[in-house]
């Protein structure tokens, strides 16, 4: 899109654009539909244009809320979301999503307007003045800055590239305020955008390391294979299930894996985790980081020290080698590196023994049987698990549901109870275990792929984006908040250490009703203290699609410290006991 053609006296009329334009039009070449964001100067009117010219632009109430947005609309399509913010604050609001996207190689670009570059860097106190490119850079992938509007085409190009390959992740695009306002010839504008051929190339693992792999997988016992949140990334969803089960495997889908193949697959070992952690002699990772999650590849989770041979599939070479040594590093592209694998195994692949493959069916047995038992309460007050089971029903009548999850009990008992049974469905924490993805994730989720979202949140979780269920009601978005209100970051009944009257600090107020928060907004809110009432509620607001807030009322007793990683949780040796 072009401005009005203008006339200039006696010359001939030309065709003009300016920044504003050319931003929009670089990004609507290169697919990009929708902004995450919030207005002011000086891109307010960046937002308005490109309403107008058919993006869809979602305003948050907090950039750090669109930024989360931005961030998992990138996960969820492998193109990179924007997020647009106005200078400092702004952009440091939405600086956090930036890193952690990059964390959990996600991709997206935080575009950000800036102040005058010369009152800027001669720290002259300009309006919201901050060097933001110098500030962005140690916390991104990648950071651009463009001065001139005939550089546009090419900065936002660079920034897609950069988002989108190799390893993805966050990159940051800064674009001062005069920028927009430059004017130049229409024709020569649409000569500067570039369309950018083929952002995220094949990489294609060289054939030695594949035979390498295959030797080291050939000459395993017990076998066993980690689906990471970058083999969801990498949508080769069928062919990472023919790997799979081709080679008879068992594999445990890390959180944001669980449903590339549903959890209920007979391979799935993760109700036999730290038995196959343990008891395994070669573990092919692929699209998973030995960090801590998996308790960096050793200690005694890990069984006997060299007791593991390692393949792990990561299209970033400097991932190899990180914590452990990798026997059998493929660096390339997942849908790659597995093909290879797939043509490589030929049609006489041996299925692991029946000893192994049966220890790890009798550990899952006895483990879902104890599950079942702890499932089966009716526990009023609701505990953490006669709430979940509803909440399991729900992720089976609807596996095409989006769930967000997020919060300390809350987080990890529901990504223990909840299957989950297609790819890309389960949006989490990530590698940071962040609170406050939850309604950026669960709005970007529908408005990306149109499917209904469950967002399961801790009351602290929540109370970190909470506001943006106005943003949730403005424009309508069926996504059903279930907060479980426990009155507390992992319990509702601490105490103060001084006996004094201030509340403990891991405590907020009692009995609070955050369903009235989404009334308030003109969506549906619902008290929810049975599991039954549970139930109707999360049924009722899935069929109608209406924004809906459920405040589940749970045990404040019901949770433990951390969740379940009380053991990276300082406690002083000196607390009176
Ligand atoms: P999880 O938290 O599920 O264990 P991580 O975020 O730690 O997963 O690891 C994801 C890994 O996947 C990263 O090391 C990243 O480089 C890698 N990755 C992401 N996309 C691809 C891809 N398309 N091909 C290969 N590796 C990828
Ligand atoms: C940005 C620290 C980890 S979990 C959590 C906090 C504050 C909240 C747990 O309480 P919640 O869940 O959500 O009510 P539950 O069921 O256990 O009661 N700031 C950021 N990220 C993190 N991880 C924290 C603080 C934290
Ligand atoms: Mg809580």
């Amino acid at each position: 899109m072009s401005a009005t053609p203008q006339q200039n006296g006696a010359e001939s009329e030309a065709e003009l654009t300016d920044g504003f334009h050319l931003v929009i039009d670089a990004l609507m070449l290169n697919g990009i539909e929708t902004i995450y964001g919030v207005p002011g100067i000086p891109i307010t009117d960046l937002g308005r244009l490109a309403q107008a010219s058919g993006m869809r632009v979602i305003s948050f109430r907090h950039e750090q809320n669109a930024g989360n947005a931005a961030a998992i609309a990138g996960f969820l399509t492998k193109s990179p979301g924007v997020c647009l913010t106005v200078s400092a604050p702004g952009f440091l609001n939405g600086l956090v999503a930036l890193a952690n996207a990059t964390t959990n190689c996600f991709p997206m670009i935080l575009i950000s307007g800036s102040s005058e570059r010369e009152i800027v860097d001669l720290q002259q106190g300009d309006y919201e003045e901050m060097d933001q490119l110098a500030i962005a850079k140690p916390l991104c992938k990648a950071a651009f800055r463009v001065l001139h509007a005939a550089d546009i085409g090419i900065g936002i190009a660079r920034a897609i590239r950069a988002a989108v390959s190799g390893r993805p992740g966050g990159v940051y695009l800064d674009l001062p305020g005069k920028l927009f306002g430059q004017v130049m010839d229409a024709e020569a504008g649409r000569r500067s955008l570039v369309k950018v051929i083929d952002p995220a190339p094949a990489q294609i693992p060289a054939p030695t390391a594949v035979e390498r792999a295959l030797d080291v997988l050939r000459g395993a016992k017990r076998p066993l294979i980690i689906l990471g949140k970058g083999a969801a990334y990498a949508q080769a969803d069928d062919d990472i299930r023919a790997l799979v089960e081709k080679s008879g495997i068992p594999y445990i889908p890390m959180s944001m894996a669980k449903g590339l193949l549903p959890d209920t697959h007979p391979q799935c070992a993760a109700a036999a985790r730290s038995t196959v952690l343990q008891d395994s002699d070669v573990v092919l990772m692929i699209g998973a980081r030995l960090n801590w999650l998996l308790s960096h590849g050793k200690g005694k989770q890990w069984g006997p020290p060299g007791s593991k041979k390692f393949i792990q599939i990561d299209i970033e070479p400097r991932e190899m080698d990180s914590n452990v040594e990798i026997a059998a590093p493929l660096v390339g592209d997942i849908g790659s590196c597995v093909t290879a694998l797939l043509r490589g195994m030929g049609d006489d692949w041996a299925h692991p023994s029946s000893e192994w493959t049966g220890a790890i069916n009798a550990k899952k047995e006895t483990n879902i049987a104890r599950m079942a038992t702890r499932l089966g309460k009716n526990s009023i007050p609701m505990d953490y698990h006669s709430a979940l089971r509803v909440l399991r029903d729900v992720i089976k009548e609807r596996p095409d549901a989006i769930l967000v999850n997020e919060g300390a009990n809350t987080l990890d008992q529901a990504r223990g109870v909840i299957d989950m049974y297609q790819p890309r469905k389960r949006l989490d924490v990530g590698t940071w275990g962040v609170m406050g993805i939850g309604m950026g994730f669960a709005a970007a989720a529908t408005i990306e792929t149109g499917k209904p979202v469950l967002a399961i949140v801790g009351d602290s979780a929540f109370g970190f984006s909470g506001m943006e269920v106005e943003t949730i009601c403005r424009y309508n978005l069926p996504v059903c908040v279930v907060v479980f209100n426990n009155d507390g970051i992992y319990r509702g009944d601490g105490v103060n250490l001084s006996g004094g009257t201030d509340p403990a600090t891991t405590a907020f107020v009692k009995g609070a009703r955050y369903d009235k928060m989404m009334e308030a907004f003109g969506g549906v809110g619902v008290h929810a203290t049975t599991p039954d009432e549970l139930k109707r509620a999360v049924d009722a607001a899935m069929e109608s699609g209406k924004p809906t807030l459920i405040n589940a009322a749970i045990d404040p007793a019901a949770g433990s410290e951390s969740g379940n990683i009380g053991n990276l949780n300082p406690k002083s040796a000196l607390a009176k006991k």
